[in-house]
């Protein structure tokens, strides 16, 4: 998969370089390229930013500097690119919209700062032939710029990758995948400061081991996240 990845802070980035995504890229699983804004500016301050029309507080991103960008890393870009947005206007991002997204040939992460990126950048790249956009938000809080958002985006999707995570089901058996939270784990030693591993565990009976495992599961889910829980189950 390809990755780019537009921002006033290329040197955000740096650590994608290491643990399992840095990993995939030095093995061509992923290619990542981040490039910097204000190469695209023209002007001796290199400026990225201007007051609002309308007026209001805040300064909005030009959009020449994003046009031109986007024309260099779009043009001849394969069917099927997505140019994710970051904004907390966004859709919430999810597990179900990463494995979306980890199946696009191309994604292209904008990463605004201020109050965002004038409205028509985004407009217009939704009119590229073969491109999609998507203006996705990590949650209901608001960060200084969409650098971070994008690093737990690209974390999220890029595990999914095939080949990037060693052990394919360690990706079904994990929180949201199936709807639940993942049930608790434990390791040894069998008792530690006193508390102990749940005894079932112990037992070698896989049949009441998963039993136990998924009535965790929709414990946890009910008493920390019961939103999750079809109706049902709630
Ligand atoms: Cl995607 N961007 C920004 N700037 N703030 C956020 C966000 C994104 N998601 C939650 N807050």
């Amino acid at each position: 998969m390809r990755i780019d990845i537009v921002s006033i802070f290329p040197e955000f980035f740096g650590v994608l370089d290491v643990s399992l995504l840095g990993r995939a890229r030095q093995q061509r699983l992923l290619d990542v390229q981040v490039h910097d804004l204000r190469d695209h500016t023209h002007d001796r301050h290199r400026t990225v930013d201007d007051t609002p029309y309308g007026g209001g507080a805040g300064m909005v991103m030009k959009p020449e500097p994003w046009g031109e960008a986007l024309d260099a890393i779009l043009d001849g870009t394969p069917e099927g690119t997505v140019v994710v947005v970051p904004s907390p206007a966004g859709t919430p991002f999810t597990q179900a919209q990463a494995r979306e997204l980890a199946l696009a040939p191309r994604l292209v992460f904008t990463c605004g700062r201020y109050e965002g990126i004038d409205q028509r950048v985004i407009d217009h790249a939704a009119t590229r032939p073969g491109v999609t956009v998507r203006e996705v938000s990590l949650g209901d809080y608001v960060l200084n710029g969409g650098e971070v958002a994008a690093m737990a985006m690209i974390e999220a999707i890029g595990r999914l990758v095939p080949g990037v995570v060693g052990n394919p089901e360690s990706l079904t058996e994990e929180s949201h995948e199936g709807g639940l939270l993942e049930y608790p784990s434990y390791t040894k030693p069998a008792v530690w400061r006193g508390h102990e591993v749940p005894l079932i565990l112990l037992s070698g009976n896989h049949g009441a081991i998963a039993t136990w495992r998924h009535e965790q599961q929709v414990e946890r889910t009910r008493r920390v996240r019961p939103d999750l829980l079809p109706d049902a189950e709630a």
